[in-house]
């Protein structure tokens, strides 16, 4: 193999193994052995070695942003490392928003950027000066945030240690993603055989100490017991067995939405997802419990409201999580009791406990008559955006991954997708526009027994819409379905509700094309969707498409709390009875607590 350097052909037939081979070697061993990428010069040793590594593939993304949030979806829906490899600079810099995506969801990810040689680079010059080497940038400083770990590596000796050292650190604990900053020199360097082992070893670490959690004294000292099972419980694979301890107890259980897809959502003792968006009878629950429990969540306040003294306020809410800082919040919060555990040990606590059915059987009579809320969306006789979704489930394939973006289309999926084997899953903790096409492509690679469906706004299209010659390049077959209500649905919501309906940037200002013209542009097949009847009909090719599923303007997202009121109380405020049957006197407002 030849290659063409500074005007002479030089022999490159790789005797030497460098620290670009290493990556590429760690990639294959200990990641999921595909990188995803937009090359670049500083980071083009890297790539080269993948290239010639006979182990490890790499997948090109038309922009480093959605390379991050592809990655992120592969351990999402694989349990394997995803891997990115950027050049310095603006490279680098494009990958913040998916980095940020792992990094509040708790997910592993590593990360390698290219980095000037260590000779041109600002310490070299030994002035503090903006940038020395072209598109030099301490995206090692920019990201540290939003990673577990950043560091620009200073040593080939560096390089071995820290491999083994950042898996661990993004695999342990509470998870997340790792950045590498790898400069060229580096990726040019010889390493010795022993090196290569030594990095390529696995690290083994102590644990922390943790709280025993008597979830077994908790539970039969209640009265009436929720539990609630979040996605650090998902995450650390416990979400299962969680359950089947509540259902043999009886004891009534919310998730959040990103464990729901953890847990059997047709089994019995099962009341759905609490929150701002939540199900009425889920919320309800929540609001009537003597003892929450809550495994591994941290309550964000999509789930609590922005005023979170309105939620349980009258429960003993004990909290389990990993992270000693997320159970800091709760200082100012009396009735909140905090473990720190790492709830991949939990099994132990779930022992036999009393059993609450009489309880369940109370909450499920009060909550029986309650209305979903999915009708008053739109106006009657309307294409409804909740029916579109459950019709479009009806023709998924059984087994399938389901991906979600950002906004009402989010809401829309996840309120009202029936229970059944699909994995759902959105980056929910940063939650950007455009998540969910790279999140669908980088699933469909490492899953390519499965079907990928892919829902996404008007909106969140527009942010990654480059991404679909990625689909088209590697003939993903991915279903794609664009719940256009042509403008941003859930800020004109918030708009209508704060700001007399004035929908400037949203409504007014906002433009979409034509999405059957870009269909067409990138040679993915178009189905123009305007009615129930239209979707009914509707076949989903084996192949990826675009399906424009065309809905009112004004379609809301019912139900929704909304500002001063408690989760059970939401908008639609229609006829309930339920909130006369909580076994609490709530005010009517929580900022009357
Ligand atoms: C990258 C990014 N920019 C801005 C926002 C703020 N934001 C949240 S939802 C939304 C509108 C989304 O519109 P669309 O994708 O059409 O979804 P809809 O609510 O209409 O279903 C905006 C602007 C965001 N979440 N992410
Ligand atoms: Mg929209």
């Amino acid at each position: 193999m030849h290659a063409y350097t500074r005007g002479t052909w030089q022999d490159m037939s790789h005797t030497t193994y460098t620290g670009a081979d290493l990556i590429a070697d760690f990639i294959v061993e200990r990641c999921c052995g595909t990188a995803f990428l937009v090359t670049g010069g500083a980071c083009a040793f890297i790539v080269d070695a993948v290239g010639r590594n006979p182990n490890a593939s790499y997948v090109c993304f038309q922009h480093e942003q959605a390379a991050a949030m592809a990655a992120d979806a592969v351990w999402r829906t694989t349990g394997e490392i995803g891997v990115t490899i950027t050049t310095s600079g603006p490279g680098a810099t494009n990958l913040i928003t998916g980095i940020a995506c792992s990094w509040f969801d708790s997910i592993p990810s590593i990360h390698f950027t290219g980095q000037v040689n260590q000779n041109e680079s600002r310490e070299a010059l030994g002035v503090n000066v903006r940038q020395a080497g072209f598109q030099e940038t301490d995206i090692a400083t920019i990201v540290k945030s939003i990673t577990k770990f950043a560091k620009k590596v200073e040593s080939v000796e560096e390089l071995v240690e820290i491999l083994p050292m950042i898996l661990s650190i993004a695999t342990t604990g509470r998870m997340g993603p790792v950045l590498l900053d790898i400069p060229m020199n580096i990726q040019k360097a010889e390493i010795s055989s022993e090196q290569r082992e030594r990095a390529l070893r696995i690290r083994t670490e102590e644990n922390d100490p943790i709280d025993m959690v008597d979830l077994v004294g908790i539970i039969s000292r209640a009265l009436r017991p929720v539990i609630m099972i979040g996605a650090g419980a998902a995450l650390a694979g416990v979400a299962r067995d969680i359950q089947n301890w509540c259902e043999e107890f009886e004891i009534p259980y919310v998730t959040s939405w990103g464990a729901l897809t953890y847990v059997d959502r047709s089994a019995k003792h099962y009341f759905g997802s609490h929150g701002v968006y939540g199900s009425r009878k889920a919320n309800w629950l929540v609001q009537a419990a003597d003892e929450l429990v809550v495994l591994g969540s941290r309550l964000d306040n999509r789930q609590r409201t922005g005023n979170p003294f309105g939620f349980a306020p009258f429960a003993t809410v004990s909290v389990v999580d990993i992270d000693d800082e997320e159970l800091g919040k709760y200082k100012a919060h009396p009735n909140y009791k905090t473990f720190r555990s790492d709830l991949r040990a939990i099994g132990k606590s779930l022992s036999p406990t009393k059993s609450h059915k009489d309880w369940h059987l109370s909450a499920v009579e009060a909550t029986g008559e309650m209305p979903a809320g999915f009708e008053y969306s739109v106006a009657e006789g309307e294409f409804n955006p909740y029916s579109a979704v459950q019709i479009a489930q009806t023709k998924f394939e059984p087994g399938s991954i389901v991906v979600s973006d950002c906004g009402a289309n989010l809401c829309w999926v996840y309120q009202s997708y029936a229970p059944d084997d699909s994995f759902l899953f959105t980056a929910g903790g940063n939650s950007p526009m455009g998540y969910s096409l790279p999140a669908a492509i980088g699933a469909q690679l490492l899953n390519p027994n499965k079907k990928v469906y892919c829902f996404i706004g008007d909106g969140g299209l527009q942010m990654n819409i480059q991404e679909l010659q990625t689909i088209v390049a590697y003939h993903l077959p991915i279903t794609i379905i664009i719940q256009n209500n042509f403008g941003y649905g859930i800020i004109k919501q918030f708009q209508d509700a704060n700001f007399e309906g004035r929908h400037f940037a949203s409504g007014e200002g906002y433009t979409l094309p034509s999405f059957e013209k870009i269909a067409h542009a990138y040679d993915i097949p178009y189905f123009s969707v305007k009615t129930t009847f239209e979707l009914d009909q509707l076949l989903i090719p084996k192949s990826s498409c675009i399906i424009d599923i065309q809905l009112p303007t004004n379609s809301l997202i019912t139900p929704k709390t909304e500002g001063d009121n408690f989760i059970h109380n939401q908008f639609p405020y229609v006829p309930d009875n339920s909130i006369q049957k909580l076994p609490y006197n709530y005010p009517v407002r929580p900022s009357q607590l």
